[in-house]
């Protein structure tokens, strides 16, 4: 996709931001074979940091500038946790760099990674006082009953005990799409962004893999000057050494320009995970400079983690009240079905459909198909056979954009307004009984045009500011209303009862012809 001007959108998709061979210049590091403690690659501001040049460190014991025993200490802490990190604090670098650094190491291809931060001060970090936060946030976080409440709490916590200017929580509609800012803690003066929903391509694909592995990402400084690895591709490998977990990784120069142009100096993403796909981030912007210790980094982390438990929690807990409650009509409208579905489907279909607040129900049934409402279009059902063919009966699949499911987008006619469908695959003949709703379109109001989401501003390829004070209303169509927990809720506890009608029917037949 290019943009007027000429930017290449798809230039943002293809850079691999996990082997860019820099580090943010704020610390250090170096990468050492494990088995023999020879550095392999060094970044190139090891003599400021650590008082040996990257050149000279390369190709000698890692031990010059570590202490035997945290080396050994490291190896220990990592050995057998491909790409989980362990943090020590060591005393390191060669006199007259010999200090107080926190160490984070992790293994990567075969590497020992170490990276080296500067203690702030010199001095020991004290965990009592900090983590007397931490609790109290988590504690919080336990009383939320709602999603929204607990993306509330979160983002007021997670901004006391980081001192950003901005942290929002931004969720994600679908893992590769747009995101919306559900809630948002920010300093006096900022513009709000509450609400605002910003394009997909504002965070690319390969970003969000990497989110997914590594829940924590700190920009200290947007003008900070990118330090070198040196040597700049392993010779084992042929690429730069592979940053993806690495703390100080660098930067894409296309994301340093996006923050540049929201006027952020510095900026963390805590990732927030929900049944193993990427709910969204918890985004924190800071006006000025600003680098968080390691240990701020990962109780970010774990409040990240318990964050994203609470949500899960949540959604179970909104799961069963929504069956509690609907239990009772669901079972009234089982009954009614008692005796030979499809006639009966024919006589109480818009009670079944009710249930649902559905525009059209389909029920296909040894090559019959009764239907309810809106009728499906003859290509649509074959379609839907299709997927319960392929599917486990009883295991529900919806959707409330149609049009986006390739299984789906032929067997649909230009003008029809079907947008969603949840469908109970019965059996492995492709039998299912279908819920439909129309199309409802949907505003919202963007932070950027999302059909033009970069624009080429006077100075060349610049990505130009964007923002609420240049709200861009658009309406997204071919949506219906999403099915919630409690449509999933009741159409399976539908299709329970239903089973357990026909296995009563078989058992009653059964016993009739003993
Ligand atoms: C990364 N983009 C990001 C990140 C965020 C955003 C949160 C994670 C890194 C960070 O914490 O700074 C975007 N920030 C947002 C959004 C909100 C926010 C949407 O606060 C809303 C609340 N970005 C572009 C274009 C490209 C691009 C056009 O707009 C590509 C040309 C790239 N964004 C881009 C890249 C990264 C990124 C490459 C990864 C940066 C990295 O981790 O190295």
């Amino acid at each position: 996709q290019v943009v007027p001007g000429g930017f290449d959108l798809s230039e943002c998709v293809r850079e691999p931001i996990h082997l860019l061979g820099g580090i943010q210049s704020y610390g250090t590091l170096v990468a050492v074979d494990p088995d023999t403690g020879l550095v392999e690659v060094a970044a190139e501001n090891t003599r400021e940091v650590l008082g040996t040049d990257a050149e000279d460190l390369v190709g000698t014991p890692v031990t010059r500038v570590l202490a035997a025993t945290d080396w050994t200490e490291a190896v220990e802490a990592t050995d057998g946790a491909e790409h989980l990190p362990a943090a020590l604090p060591v005393h390191a670098g060669a006199a007259p760099h010999r200090g107080h650094f926190d160490l984070s190491a992790h293994r990567r291809d075969g590497l020992l990674v170490l990276e080296f931060e500067p203690r702030e001060g010199g001095e020991e970090f004290t965990f009592s006082g900090f983590y007397q936060g931490v609790r109290r946030a988590l504690a919080r976080l336990r009383s939320a009953a709602t999603v929204a409440d607990c993306c509330r709490i979160a983002v007021r916590e997670v901004r006391a005990l980081t001192g950003y200017d901005r942290v929002v929580a931004y969720r994600f509609d679908g893992e590769d799409g747009p995101g919306e800012v559900l809630a948002e803690d920010v300093t006096e003066g900022w513009e709000p962004w509450l609400g605002l929903w910003f394009p997909a391509t504002d965070i690319p694909p390969q970003a969000r893999r990497l989110y997914r592995e590594n829940w924590i990402r700190v920009i200290g400084d947007v003008d900070d000057t990118t330090v070198r690895l040196h040597p700049p591709t392993r010779a084992a490998t042929g690429t730069a050494l592979d940053l993806s977990q690495a703390a100080l990784r660098t930067v894409s120069g296309f994301h340093l320009e996006y923050l540049r142009n929201i006027g952020v100096r510095s900026s963390m993403s805590v990732s927030v995970l929900t049944e193993g796909r990427l709910w969204g981030l918890i985004a924190c912007h800071g006006a000025g400079p600003l680098r968080m210790a390691p240990e701020t980094r990962s109780a970010c982390e774990m409040f990240g983690a318990a964050f994203s438990l609470q949500l899960a929690a949540i959604g179970e807990r909104e799961r069963a009240d929504a069956l509690a409650g609907s239990g009772r009509r669901t079972a009234e409208v089982a009954a009614l079905l008692d005796g030979g579905l499809e006639q009966r489907l024919a006589e109480h279909g818009g009670a079944v459909r009710d249930l649902l607040g559905a525009d059209g129900l389909t029920l296909k049934r040894g090559g019959r198909v009764v239907t309810d409402g809106d009728r499906l279009p003859a290509a649509l059902v074959e379609a839907l056979g299709d997927q319960a063919a392929r599917s486990r009966p009883g295991s529900l699949r919806a959707t409330d954009r149609l049009a986006e499911h390739p299984e789906y987008r032929t067997a649909r006619p230009e003008d029809d307004g079907t947008a969603g469908v949840l469908m109970v695959p019965l059996n492995p003949s492709g039998d299912f009984l279908a819920w439909s709703r129309r199309e409802r379109p949907l505003p919202r109001r963007w932070a950027a045009d999302p059909s033009a989401p970069v624009q080429v501003g006077p100075r060349g390829e610049r990505l130009t500011p964007r923002g609420s004070g240049a709200v861009f209303r658009a309406t997204v169509r071919g949506r219906s209303l999403p099915w919630t927990a409690h449509d999933h809720a009741t159409a399976r506890e539908l299709w329970r009862l239903l089973t357990d009608l026909v296995l009563r029917h078989a058992d009653a037949l059964r016993a009739l012809n003993d």
